[in-house]
């Protein structure tokens, strides 16, 4: 080993941990001058094969290169590390004075909140939540509300019916996995409707197409329920009066919509049977829920209506809120807003649910909720309610 050959290892280390980038690249060349099998270690090596004035020469002159590049491996390691420092530091500040960013919250639909409200206070006056299914039958949505076929109360709900092909199958003796075929969503049989409840909304779908797999044993077809009072029938035909209900649902009727209608409400259905009750009961009910429900005293009126599963028939105006009872398009200028339909039960619907009506008598609502919603929150247009625009929903 000459000194040439340690000044050339040493210029030749210098060129290439000068021309390092990075940690990595460094530890690379560490390894290959100073690592167990690295050039200066095999050097150190050699030197027993040497003469002891060269050993001692040459191997002081190789321990001093080693001291050499360690310094320069450590000098240039710093350097790497306080760079990397620096960069994170530069990448990675934070300005804690800046103020943060707000979160958005989502919240509750006015028509969430108005069922709530509702459900609240005649639960807080002993009326039990219950639901009904929204595909109902001919039966339950009419017949055993005393709304025998063709009677010409059927026409006061534009219906949507269900024709199934599930039920004629399986009349034709086919079995169940055959059974989901296609249900068509389809007009009433009412063909011939007057002018008025021809205007059909264009953005309802003539025909559509709904897969079905519910099997329906009760008499007559199938329909979207136009109103919540079938559940009149299905909870008394399983539950003994005394009772009080009310039933929060969907409804659909095949109706034109304006500023007050729209072809899918939600209705409070109310029910409270037991031996004695009167139509003053009821109307000390419904004040009392319209003052908690408003947080004032509003004026409310009942007049006489026909409906044929309750005697006598009323239905429940009160003081359009939105304008403060002046008029306005919400509620066609008349200054009042028609939020319910209501009566005594009928003897018809006792018989139909099991229930002898000589022992028996009741009263029923059925509250429009988006009504109450338009009142509560002096929303001019029903429409809005089921717009899905956030500008109208964010008021809220
Ligand atoms: C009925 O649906 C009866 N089932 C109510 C009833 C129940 C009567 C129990 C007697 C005993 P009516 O079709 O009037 O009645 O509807 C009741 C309420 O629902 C109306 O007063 C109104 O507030 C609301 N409503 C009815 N149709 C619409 C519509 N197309 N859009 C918005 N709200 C409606």
């Amino acid at each position: 080993m000459s000194q040439l050959n340690l000044k050339s290892i040493k210029n030749q280390a210098e060129k290439e941990i000068k021309k390092t980038e990075n940690l990595t690249e460094l530890e690379g060349i560490f390894k290959k001058y100073l690592g167990k099998t690295g050039v200066i270690t095999q050097v150190l090596r050699s030197l027993e094969k040497l003469s002891k004035e060269k050993k001692a020469k040459i191997g002081k002159e190789a321990n001093e290169l080693k001291k050499f590049l360690k310094l320069l491996f450590e000098q240039k390691t710093q350097a790497f590390k306080e760079k990397v420092k620096k960069e994170t530091e530069e990448s990675e500040w934070l300005d804690v004075t800046l103020p943060g960013k707000k979160p958005v919250f989502g919240h509750l639909h006015p028509l969430t909140l108005a069922r709530r409200r509702m459900e609240e206070i005649f639960q807080s006056m002993g009326f039990s939540i219950v639901e009904g299914p929204e595909m109902e039958t001919e039966w339950y949505n009419f017949d055993a509300l005393n709304i025998p076929k063709n009677h010409p109360a059927r026409d006061i709900w534009d219906t949507f019916y269900l024709k199934t092909e599930l039920s004629r199958s399986e009349n034709e003796g086919e079995d169940e996995a055959t059974a989901s075929s296609p249900t068509e969503l389809s007009r009433s049989e009412n063909e011939g409707e007057d002018e008025a409840t021809a205007s059909s909304p264009t953005e309802l779908p003539k025909e559509a197409k709904v897969k079905m797999k519910t099997k329906f044993s009760s008499p007559g077809g199938l329909l979207l329920r136009t109103h919540t009072s079938p559940m009149q029938v299905r909870y008394m035909e399983k539950n003994q009066p005394p009772l009080r209900i009310i039933v929060p649902g969907n409804v659909f009727r095949h109706e034109a919509t304006d500023y007050r209608h729209e072809f899918q409400l939600f209705q409070v259905e109310g029910l409270m049977v037991d031996r004695e009750i009167s139509v003053p009961s009821f109307k000390a009910i419904i004040g009392e829920f319209f003052r908690r429900f408003f947080k004032k005293e509003v004026e409310f009126r009942l007049k006489p209506d026909f409906f044929p599963f309750t005697e006598p028939s009323f239905d429940i105006s009160m003081t359009c809120l939105v304008c403060a009872g002046k008029g306005c398009s919400a509620c066609k200028n008349t200054g009042w807003m028609e939020v319910a339909g209501a009566g005594m039960v009928h003897p018809n619907v006792f018989k139909n649910s099991g229930l002898n009506p000589k022992e028996w008598r009741g009263w029923a609502f059925g509250f429009g909720l988006d009504r109450l919603a338009m009142m509560k929150y002096k929303i001019n247009d029903i429409r809005l309610l089921r717009s899905g625009d956030l500008r109208f929903l964010h008021q809220f």
